[in-house]
């Protein structure tokens, strides 16, 4: 049987990536584009629960007041008729050529305050639209040459702007969280933040850091060669996954966008496992939308932009039945005990124990048996083995 969607899974798409005309470096668009709310109510046909957008996915740039809000109502309106949430929002600060050296890091101090009032423009809408999450991917924030950025100044001015937002989120008192959104490269040759580590770092040095956090994509840790799974599992260990992306990718290339789990499979789908099941001894587990940041490759027509966007809920979907099935297979808790998984959540000094206790007790180091202790089998090989079983359907 092959799942469907409904809104209680809650999956929610962005306007750009069912709206991406696939123009590329090196072709035209192949496609038409619609309306915005067009997709809307397509998307609602589908079975997806809410839609998310650049201001510029659905205002043209320099949209004036009056635009903004005629734009805005008719989007709002027919969310609400078809049942469609708004639940994250987003600035386009990297396609006009204004951007091209970035927007709160660009050398240009005056690129830099009008970058800061469009996005605070934007907030305003996100908090009146009822998006509880604010994305912020800095696309251009980066550089091609080291002689052209003073790297300790970018940063400087990457936390300025970060604060000036946070602080204007609580001054007016919006129930928005700051989600940001790393990648390593492209379009610049090198981008601040390239990781979710990256991005944790800078975010403990934030004056209001309690409001932002992290929304890591698939293949933006992927083309960094990092495991998306063990990231975003350290973001919820620090209580900052605000929001994820999931797409797919196939190794260390140009950014692919595929369909989740047409890329890397298996990662795939461990990363269901830990969204769905969370962790195996318990601990934060992420809650928010389920949300797919992809393209429809270029060779598709309309219907393969619907075909691909139902892929990506349907393929989430399919993980989640294997991951649920193998959390719950006995032989699955039988080898998850073996493997001493269980084991690493009990802190390694006792409750009681002092540090004075612990160095007296013999048993722990002048009388250990090291050589026995390196002959454990830990059936980590056995344990994956299941998860295959799973994934595959074998089971
Ligand atoms: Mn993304």
């Amino acid at each position: 049987m092959i799942p469907t969607p409904t809104p209680a899974d809650r999956f929610t798409f962005g306007l750009w990536t069912v709206g991406w005309p696939a123009a590329d470096p090196f072709g035209v668009a192949t496609r038409e584009t619609l309306a915005p709310w067009d997709y809307v109510t397509k998307l609602a046909e589908l079975g997806a629960w809410g839609v998310t957008f650049h201001d510029n996915d659905v205002e043209p740039f320099g949209a004036s007041d009056a635009e903004r809000e005629a734009i805005y109502t008719r989007l709002k309106k027919t969310a609400d008729e078809v049942g469609i949430s708004i639940p994250m929002v987003t600035t386009n600060t990297f396609t006009h050529p204004i951007f091209k050296d970035g927007a709160f890091t660009s050398n240009d101090r005056s690129v830099r305050r009008f970058a800061l009032r469009k996005v605070l423009r934007n907030v305003d809408k996100a908090a009146e639209l009822g998006a509880e999450t604010f994305v912020m991917w800095g696309g251009r924030e980066g550089a091609e040459y080291d002689s052209s950025k003073d790297y300790n100044a970018a940063l400087s001015r990457y936390a300025e702007g970060l604060d000036t937002v946070a602080g204007y989120i609580k001054e007016k008192g919006y129930g928005l969280r700051i989600g940001l959104e790393p990648k390593p490269n492209e379009p610049r040759g090198d981008i601040l933040l390239p990781t979710v580590g990256h991005a944790l770092g800078l975010i403990s040095r934030l004056e209001h850091g309690d409001i932002v956090g992290l929304n890591p994509e698939v293949g933006h840790e992927q083309m960094a060669n990092l495991n998306y799974t063990a990231g975003i599992a350290q973001a919820l260990w620090q209580d900052k996954l605000f929001h994820i992306d999931l797409n797919g990718q196939k190794g260390l290339k140009y950014d692919q966008d595929l369909v989740f789990g047409h890329g890397d499979l298996i990662s795939a789908f461990f990363t269901v496992d830990l969204v769905e099941n969370g962790f195996p001894s318990g601990g934060p587990k992420y809650d928010g939308p389920r949300h797919f940041d992809y393209k429809p490759s270029r060779t598709e027509g309309l219907q393969g932009v619907w075909d691909s966007a139902a892929a990506n809920m349907e393929m989430y979907l399919m993980l989640k039945e294997r991951a649920l099935a193998f959390r719950a297979d006995p032989r699955v808790q039988e080898a998850l005990t073996y493997s001493g998984v269980y084991e690493l959540a009990e802190p390694t000094l006792g409750d009681d124990e002092s540090l004075a206790d612990f160095m007296a007790d013999r048993s722990v180091f002048e009388d250990f048996d090291a050589d026995a202790a390196g002959e454990r089998n830990y059936g980590f090989v056995r344990l994956y083995q299941l998860a295959m079983q799973h994934l595959l359907g074998a089971v």
